[in-house]
């Protein structure tokens, strides 16, 4: 099977050794690289490559002036030291499920792209879902332009650089006419259920929020405690809230990327960055969380005399995948469960924005993802193929 030959080509591009993670940040090297490997495997089957106006990339067989078409795919860029599957696992299958359809000598009664979505994570330009987002209409382009990774190159740069000219594209968006993405599961499932494939049901309501903690900068060793204004107390305050209003509120909150200013081992910071992404199932618990943390990040910063804003950077409501679709893909395939997830992706955001979407989950064995150890069995990767193949033989007859 052609998967398993596509996942060692791929597996080395942008792995970093020391910790096995990968660090494919849109537009840097690595992720250029996978470009150039999707754009290769595109080639290899003679489908025709489109790289958008916001740097996804399509690859069609059959023409897509047709409309209507079945899109499946995920994408390649990752999270800082990611795992191998989250992304590249729905791109390497969509190619391989196409392989499996031409093998038979199906021949497709509507257009079919293998797709790989621009920045879905989020990792250099901070917006996750990024491409999608701009293709879909979901954010501006001009606020996309000014979106900055952690060296403060401009989103708008890099782009126009690369030769794309980020923003809505209603012409593409119209000609998809259903989208499947199969993801590497995250979180654990599957394997106390015993099943190799899901079918997704919903996606959480879930968030980014910058916090941003001031303080007065000063000398660690002179400055005497009663005199200080320590940003790093607050926001440490601010992680401890954040665990405990999430545990008493059914939601989870996650303060994983900080930046201190000026970061000196002998001085008291002037100012502490923090980023807070939050997410429940129910959109009530979600808002009523990060009011809490907010409330408790202002009252702390009243005591510490430091200052504290709190900024939504991105968010997603309660996203249900297309029921009906749902059901008859569930049905499809040997009744497989369907499970909800905490974890965001691209279907989202096109089914937000319309489009009939669906997901299918890979079992993942411990649930671990955003992570080095992230793995899924090489054969249940290919129950996944074959899982994508009925459903694009079922949709594209
Ligand atoms: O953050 C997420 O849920 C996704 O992996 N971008
Ligand atoms: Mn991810
Ligand atoms: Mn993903």
């Amino acid at each position: 099977m052609s998967f398993e030959e596509m996942w060692r080509d791929l597996a080395p591009v942008g792995r970093y050794d020391a910790t096995g993670g990968y660090r494919r940040y849109t537009l840097g090297a690595a992720e250029l690289e996978c470009r150039a490997w999707f754009r290769e495997e595109a080639a290899k089957r003679g489908l025709t490559l489109e790289t958008d106006r916001n740097g996804n990339l399509w690859a069609w067989w059959g023409d897509p002036a047709a409309g209507d078409a079945v899109v499946t795919g995920s994408h390649l860029d990752s999270v800082p030291d990611g795992g191998a599957f989250d992304g590249p696992l729905g791109v390497v299958s969509a190619f391989a499920a196409v392989d499996l359809l031409r093998s038979e000598g199906f021949v497709p009664r509507r257009p079919i792209a293998v797709t790989a979505f621009a920045e879905e994570e989020g990792a250099r330009f901070g917006i996750a879902c990024l491409g999608s987002r701009l293709l879909a209409g979901a954010i501006s382009a001009e606020k996309a332009a000014g979106l900055t990774d952690a060296a403060g190159v401009r989103f708008g740069d890099v782009m126009a650089e690369a030769g794309f000219d980020p923003g809505p594209d209603p012409a593409l968006m119209a000609k998809i006419g259903v989208y499947i993405e199969l993801h590497v599961e995250q979180g654990r499932g599957l394997i106390d259920i015993g099943r190799s494939v899901a079918v997704g049901e919903a996606i959480w309501p879930h968030g980014r929020w910058r916090l941003d903690f001031t303080g007065e900068a000063n000398h660690a060793g002179t400055t005497r405690l009663e005199d200080r204004r320590d940003p790093m107390l607050t926001y440490a305050n601010t992680v401890l809230a954040a665990r405990k209003k999430a545990a008493q509120g059914s939601a989870v909150a996650t303060i994983g990327k900080l930046v201190c200013e000026p970061n000196g081992t002998n001085a008291v910071p002037s100012r502490v960055t923090a980023w807070l992404d939050a997410r429940a199932p129910k959109e009530t618990d979600l808002h009523a969380v990060v009011a809490e943390i907010e409330r408790a990040s202002a009252e702390r910063a009243a005591r510490d005399e430091t200052g504290f804003a709190m900024v939504n950077e991105s968010y997603t409501g309660d996203t249900p995948f297309d029921p009906v679709l749902r059901d008859r893909l569930a049905l499809l395939l040997n009744n497989a469960p369907v499970l909800g997830t905490g974890a965001g992706h691209d279907a989202g955001v096109l089914s937000v924005a319309g489009v009939p979407t669906a997901m299918l989950f890979v079992r993942n064995p411990t649930g671990v993802s955003h992570s080095p150890a992230e793995y899924a069995e090489i054969p249940d990767c290919l129950e996944g193929v074959i899982a994508l193949a009925d459903v694009l033989r079922e949709l594209a007859a």
